[in-house]
């Protein structure tokens, strides 16, 4: 199979693994295709944790028709048991001539032997088909089995001037509607979403996903308020049994109200309380080890500095608007002490302007 062929049925691949983009926590996006010459004969995603693998479901569409076939698979093929049974078993007892992977698997149960294991059934394996598109859909699994944290998205909508609310405090709305329904669009693909106290208490948001008729699922919403300052009517402690909610505080907080919430359906975390509140990093592991991968931070100035500071963020997503608000006192949307001197600001990798509706999306890497 020539370069190019391979790389088109990995774009296929690709493209039936996003389908599943947000609902594979905390496994990643897999898709694989099965093609004998130039026909399709098998395809599949993961569709969620626990459930069969991508190779598995395309294996089944294939039948007997994978034998002596090829198969194209975003990541290298597993090779342990697991929620479900090793890949490479099943590949191998299919009849599968030649494999190509995307991107070797950072798993450390699997990495590199899932395609020892091939190889050695006498199955011909090429890997990096297309590896940086592979590698960069799964941003999120490579991080989480890498370091046992979330990737963590900063979301933020400002003004030219950098602003996210004026001097009296008036931020709705920055952002125009399209812009807002992308946030609605990257919510629905989220684990769950932060926000401190000082926006939940300015701004009393829903932290949900409002995608109009079309079906979407809303984050586990995750409140950090040490000080336990949120009143139980905050609209976040809302539908507790639909969704998830969890509250992150310490023994500052009034035991009462913890009961209260409690009650309430909701989870309460209480956190060691440090000079800053509590451990954004140890928060994050929390969440990584309640299955929860991508964290999106939707917060406010301080919050965003905060997270800046320890060094939890990923990437950042500003939506920027081309208003000028201006003001000393208006907030903008980093807060803290800030940097001295130039050569300390943190550097965007890999920035990205995309116009949306009469907004920027700037999209980068820290
Ligand atoms: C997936 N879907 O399509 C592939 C995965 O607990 P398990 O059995 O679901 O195994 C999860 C691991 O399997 C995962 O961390 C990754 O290393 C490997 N491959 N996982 O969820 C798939 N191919
Ligand atoms: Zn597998």
């Amino acid at each position: 199979m020539d370069r190019e062929t391979q790389q088109h049925w990995m774009r296929r691949a690709l493209a039936l693994a996003a389908r599943a983009e947000g609902r594979t926590s905390p496994n990643p996006l897999v898709g694989a295709v099965i093609v004998r010459g130039d026909t399709v004969v098998g395809e599949g995603f993961h569709h969620c944790a626990g459930k069969p693998h991508a190779e598995i479901e395309a294996l089944k569409k294939a039948g007997n028709r994978a034998r002596g076939a090829d198969m194209i698979v975003t990541l290298e093929p597993c090779c342990h048991q697991g929620r479900t049974p090793p890949c490479t078993e099943a590949v191998i007892a299919a009849g599968i001539r030649r494999v190509f992977v995307g991107m070797q698997d950072p798993n450390p149960l699997v990495k590199g032997k899932g395609s020892r294991r091939l190889k050695n059934a006498g199955i011909e394996v090429t890997t990096g088909i297309l590896r940086k598109e592979c590698e960069r859909q799964n941003e999120v699994f490579v991080k989480y089995i890498r370091t046992g944290l979330p990737f963590v998205t900063l979301k933020a909508a400002v003004s030219l001037d950098g602003k996210i609310a004026t001097n009296s405090g008036d931020s709705k709305w920055i952002t125009g509607p399209e812009a807002r329904k992308v946030v609605h669009q990257l919510r629905n693909r989220v684990d769950a979403i932060v926000a401190g106290s000082g926006t939940v208490l300015k701004d009393d948001p829903q932290l949900t996903t409002r995608l109009g008729k079309r079906a979407g699922r809303n984050p586990v919403r995750v409140v950090l308020d040490s000080q336990g300052l949120v009143p139980m009517k905050a609209r976040v402690f809302e539908n507790t049994d639909r969704d998830r909610v969890i509250y992150v505080t310490t023994r500052l907080a009034p035991v009462a109200r913890l009961r209260k919430l409690e009650k309430a359906g909701v989870e309460v975390w209480t956190e060691r309380a440090g000079r800053e509140g509590v451990s954004l990093k140890r928060v994050m592991r929390r969440l990584a080890e309640n299955g929860l991968t991508h964290v999106l931070i939707e917060g406010g100035s301080r919050l965003n500095a905060a997270a800046l500071k320890a060094r939890i963020v990923d990437k950042v997503l500003f939506f920027v608007a081309p208003l000028l608000i201006g003001g000393n006192g208006a907030v903008s949307v980093i807060g803290g002490p800030g940097i001295q001197k130039l050569k300390d600001a943190m550097h965007i990798q890999k920035p990205t302007l995309t116009p949306v509706g009469r907004d920027w999306m700037v999209e980068g890497y820290l």
